[in-house]
């Protein structure tokens, strides 16, 4: 009896382990018309040259994020006016990344255009809410592309940094524009929507 309830134990727990390593693998890349209704940062609204990050005020403040990098102005495929530049950002200043840390509530989805300017790959990487990696994405140097993240289940999203080539001397690159977010929905939203859901069936089985 002890033996069969010890076999189940370990049953259930190498499904359970099966089913949380399967879902830690996978974070989904996705593209703008995956959004459904995100908070979009075109930066158009701040002067060229100011800086953002650790050290400066945080004009995002009310939004629950912080981004790091300073305003450029340039257009170029969809980098459009003001956008966010890599290399004089941040106090002390970090060369070569751009960044968006989310300050209280974590993020479903971020995604944003990247030029890397030809400096060479950029790369792209979400972080969870415990610091570790959920995945990292590359973008060609010579392409201006949107590259999105959907974090799975459990597993939101805290940071999103955009990390040029440390051995290239465009230390302004990569360049970065229109960032879209959506927060992970509230418990209440979820609610709501799941109540949602539930009057649609009974409308449903009424009609
Ligand atoms: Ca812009």
């Amino acid at each position: 009896m002890k033996h069969r309830s010890t076999a189940m134990t370990v049953i259930v727990f190498s499904v359970l382990v099966l089913v949380t390593s399967s879902t830690r693998a996978v974070a989904a890349q996705i593209g703008p018309s995956q959004f459904e209704d995100p908070l979009v940062f075109d930066f158009s609204e701040l002067d060229g040259g100011t800086h953002l990050g650790s050290g400066y005020a945080n004009p995002y403040a009310n939004a629950g994020v912080e981004f790091t990098g300073y305003i450029a102005d340039y257009d170029y495929e969809d980098i459009s006016g003001r956008h966010l530049a890599s290399g004089f950002a941040n106090s002390p200043a970090e060369p070569y990344v751009v960044r968006l840390r989310l300050l209280d509530d974590f993020a479903a989805k971020v995604g944003a255009y990247v030029w890397a300017g030809g400096s060479g790959d950029t790369w792209i990487t979400a972080y969870d809410q415990d610091g570790l990696v959920i995945d990292t994405l590359a973008v060609d140097g010579y392409t201006c592309s949107f590259v999105g993240f959907e974090s799975t289940v459990g597993r939101p999203i805290s940071v999103v940094e955009w990390r040029g080539p440390t051995s290239s001397s465009f230390t302004t690159f990569p360049r970065v524009d229109n960032v879209m977010m959506e927060y992970v929905p509230e418990p209440a939203t979820l609610s709501l929507l799941a109540l949602g859901g539930l009057g649609a069936l009974t409308r449903r089985r009424r009609g």
